[in-house]
């Protein structure tokens, strides 16, 4: 079925590059400045479905093709384009459409030559910013020099946690570091509503590690299979990696192997699994603790590419972020090729009205700031925690056609409390373990790191996150409350006095 799936969108495909070479061609006889982006870019994900977009993925994936056809049309000495063999990086295709293509490829490909990589000046060239060509893939590869990772299954511990990695693994087959970008995020099961909202937007890896103590073990489970098995589309079968943990003195009673649950279809007629009152889980039956930081630092470590998205499973991403993000380190601009510091890329964050859509665009954002359907993210829960440096600006200024930095900020001053939610790498600092999300605060102490450490955060342009739709309004948990005061003290008392020792201090930096 996947086979013929493929098949049909390999050749849907070959249809539409034809057609938007035929288009191209007839464009460039009218319009001849280079780079043009002949292609529409279309982000708005509305009135399409995730399977419509799942599509134009894969056929705009493919201008790599149409760019060579191109570039030989207009007959340039240098054409950036690579033909590898590896057609699809992130999938496993089916022999017979991989043997097609290259097939294809020899009758119309008549220009590959190799692009200079290491050339400063090298201009990429690129059509289409929500898509990826083989030449920024290898110009990525060359700037970022990671090194690939497995994506094996294992049992290992974690201090007093268990955790089961990579339990149940996403079909995307091998990635190469520099590829692609892993959105890294935790949960409990009753959270796993947003997993399909999300990965319709993100389109690529998501690590996911799931707190399941003892009885929480079958429903989450079983929701795994209900996300994989009764939700129309296979994006969340091709994406999503789950983790699963939980304390040692909460084994679960039994643990299935998902070699085989994952053989016998899931019955679809049931209700989703974790459509449930959260106040009856066993963990909160229990009064556990949420480790927020062990499941934060759990998803990060499986994920095999070089950069990584952390963050909340109910923070839905903007649309084509990813091709966007990794075209604009591959042209390696102003700000990115003069900062010497340590890096990270904060997303801006904002709530939506529980009625309406989550937008796409920072345009259709900016249309609903104006009207109040949207607001800057906690606005009314805690104002300061997400202040962001020049965030009025950030509102205020139209969307570009290209991804960049809108502004390098640090966490000094007015900014000094700010829990940026960011893109960065496996280099940066961990989430410390000890703290729990009822205690709250619980990532100022890797923010007190970045600032120490000088980190830049250049603040994407473009890109925003949007938080599940619904406006938060400040409720007070008077049991919440006494845990965050204890948090609060050991940070002080404990974290701090450690922190300082194996990291220093540095003039503006706090907690
Ligand atoms: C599209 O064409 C390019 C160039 O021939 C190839 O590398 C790529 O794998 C194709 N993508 C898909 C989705 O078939
Ligand atoms: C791709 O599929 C082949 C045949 O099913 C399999 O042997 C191979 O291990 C797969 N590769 C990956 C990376 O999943
Ligand atoms: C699936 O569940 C429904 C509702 O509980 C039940 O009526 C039906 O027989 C089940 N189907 C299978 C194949 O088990
Ligand atoms: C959820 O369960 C708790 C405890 O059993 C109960 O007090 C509460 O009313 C329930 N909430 C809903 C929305 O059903
Ligand atoms: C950084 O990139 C800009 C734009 O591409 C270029 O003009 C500048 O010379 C580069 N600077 C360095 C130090 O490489
Ligand atoms: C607010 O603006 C958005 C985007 O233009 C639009 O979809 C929505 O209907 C507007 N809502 C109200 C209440 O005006």
């Amino acid at each position: 079925m996947l086979g013929n799936r493929r098949n049909l969108i390999f050749r849907v495909s070959i249809v539409i590059n034809i057609a938007v070479l035929l288009y191209a061609a007839m464009h460039l006889s009218v319009n001849t400045a280079p780079g043009v982006e002949w292609i529409p870019i279309t982000v708005d994900g509305s009135e399409r479905s995730a399977e419509l977009r799942y599509l134009g993925r894969e056929d705009v994936r493919n201008d790599t093709e149409m760019r060579s056809i191109e570039s030989s049309v207009r007959n340039l000495e240098e054409s950036t384009s690579q033909k590898t063999t590896s057609t699809m990086p992130t999938t496993n295709k089916t022999a017979s459409s991989t043997a097609s293509m290259v097939d294809i490829e020899k009758k119309i490909s008549a220009v590959p030559s190799d692009a200079d990589i290491t050339n400063e000046t090298l201009d990429l060239d690129v059509v289409d910013e929500n898509a990826l060509s083989e030449a920024t893939l290898t110009r990525l590869k060359c700037l970022l020099t990671c090194t690939d990772k497995d994506f094996a299954s294992q049992t290992v511990q974690r201090g007093e946690f268990w955790v089961l990695k990579n339990y149940v693994r996403a079909d995307h087959g091998t990635i190469q570091c520099h590829e692609t970008i892993t959105y890294t995020t935790h949960a409990g099961f009753e959270f796993l509503d947003n997993v399909l909202p999300l990965v319709e937007r993100w389109m690529a890896p998501v690590s996911l590690a799931i707190h399941a103590p003892g009885a929480d073990m079958a429903p989450t489970v079983d929701s795994i299979r209900y996300l994989r098995d009764c939700t129309g589309n296979e994006l969340i079968r091709q994406y999503v990696t789950f983790h699963i943990f939980f304390p040692n003195k909460h084994i679960p009673s039994k643990i299935q192997d998902p070699e085989k649950f994952l053989l016998t279809p899931y019955n679809c007629t049931l209700k989703p699994p974790y459509d449930v009152n959260s106040s009856t889980t066993y963990m909160k039956e229990k009064s556990l603790l949420y480790p927020v930081n062990v499941a934060r630092n759990i998803a990060r470590d499986a994920a095999v590419t070089h950069f990584i998205l952390p963050s909340d499973i109910e923070l839905y991403p903007s649309p084509n972020l990813i091709p966007r993000f990794l075209n604009m380190i591959a042209r390696n601009a102003k700000p990115l090729n003069t900062s010497t510091k340590p890096r990270v890329f904060p997303i801006s964050i904002f709530e939506v009205d529980a009625k309406v859509q989550v937008p796409s665009t920072k345009t259709e954002l900016q249309r609903m700031l104006a009207n109040k359907t949207a607001i800057p993210f906690h606005k009314f829960v805690c104002p300061n925690c997400h202040n962001i440096p020049q965030g009025l600006q950030w509102m205020t200024a139209p969307e570009t056609s290209q991804m960049g930095v809108f502004h390098v900020g640090k966490r000094h001053g007015k900014y000094v409390h700010w829990e940026p939610i960011f893109i960065g790498t496996h280099q940066d600092p961990y989430y410390d373990e000890r703290l729990s999300w009822e205690g709250k605060k619980d990532k100022m102490t890797q923010g007190y790191v970045l600032c120490v450490k000088d980190y830049d955060f250049m603040i994407l342009n473009n890109a925003f996150l949007t938080h599940k739709p619904g406006i938060k309004h400040y409720v007070k948990n008077p049991k919440r409350e006494a845990i965050a005061g204890r948090q609060t003290n050991f940070v002080k008392n404990v974290i701090m006095p450690e922190l300082k020792k194996l990291f220093g201090t540095r003039s503006g930096c706090a907690l």
